[in-house]
């Protein structure tokens, strides 16, 4: 398909409580600061069905089966990339997202062990070719994120899934910082590993690194708002 987008797509990824809420917020600040126009989303969400789709998905009384998990984050997906995400990158629009398709291929492959080719293929039709100009992967161990999460009064559905369900995911994140495994996935677009094992404020210099080498010209909204 023809990409008419002027604006970019960075995503964050990473196990549960690896600090991706916490980092987006502070891109946030800064650049609603510096007056740069941007939009921020999260997934699963950022839509009437994708909030619906949350709710039901994130509900620790829900009892869905591992093939309906990963059709309810796709058709959430579709809605976001089709309604806000393309719009908003057409329009020349800096958009933020928290968790895209790598998450469902850590979550729904590696942790429920679905068949890689099926979540691909319904990836593609999701996201109808979408690719992020980067995705920044928060890395951490799983024990580490799901005890920051925890500190929480409640925990959702897929954070209840059990240690070793957890691990598999973390190692898949793990996997995904690797060339031979971007070569074989360009769907992906470039990856960038940040350790997220040191307090907030120096994963947010690794952020500011990364964001502002790849995007020279958000140096300036940095700049501008320290
Ligand atoms: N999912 C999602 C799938 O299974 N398949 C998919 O395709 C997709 C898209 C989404 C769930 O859905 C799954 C993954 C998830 O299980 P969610 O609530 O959006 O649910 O889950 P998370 O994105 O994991 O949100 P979390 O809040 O758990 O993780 P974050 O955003 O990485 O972490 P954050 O920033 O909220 O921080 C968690 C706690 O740690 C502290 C924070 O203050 C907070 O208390 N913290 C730190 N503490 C120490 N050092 C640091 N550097 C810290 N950074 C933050």
């Amino acid at each position: 398909m023809s990409d008419k987008r002027r604006g970019r797509l960075i995503v964050f990824e990473g196990v549960e409580g690896a600090g991706k809420s916490t980092q987006l917020e502070r891109l946030d600040g800064h650049l609603a600061r510096a007056g740069v126009p941007h939009r921020a989303f999260r997934e699963p969400g950022g839509t009437v069905l994708g909030d619906s789709i949350r709710a039901l998905l994130l509900d620790p009384l829900s009892t869905i089966s591992a093939r309906a998990e990963a059709l309810l984050f796709m058709a959430s997906r579709a809605e976001l990339v089709s309604r806000e995400l393309r719009p908003a990158l057409e329009a020349g629009t800096i958009v933020f997202l928290d968790r895209f398709f790598l998450s469902t291929y850590a979550y729904q492959i590696a942790g429920r062990d679905l068949a890689e080719s099926d979540v691909r293929s319904a990836n593609t039709m999701a996201t109808h070719g979408l690719v992020p100009d980067v995705t920044l992967l928060l890395t951490l161990s799983a024990d580490v994120g799901l005890r920051r999460a925890e500190r929480r009064s409640t925990t959702d559905r897929i954070e209840r899934s059990g240690r070793e369900f957890h691990t598999r995911v973390e190692l898949a994140f793990r996997e995904f910082t690797t060339r031979e495994w971007q070569a074989a996935h360009e769907e992906c677009g470039p990856i960038v590993a940040l350790d997220a094992s040191g307090d907030a404020d120096a994963v947010e210099a690794l952020v500011f690194d990364a964001v502002t080498s790849r995007f020279p010209e958000l140096r300036t909204a940095f700049g501008a708002a320290a």
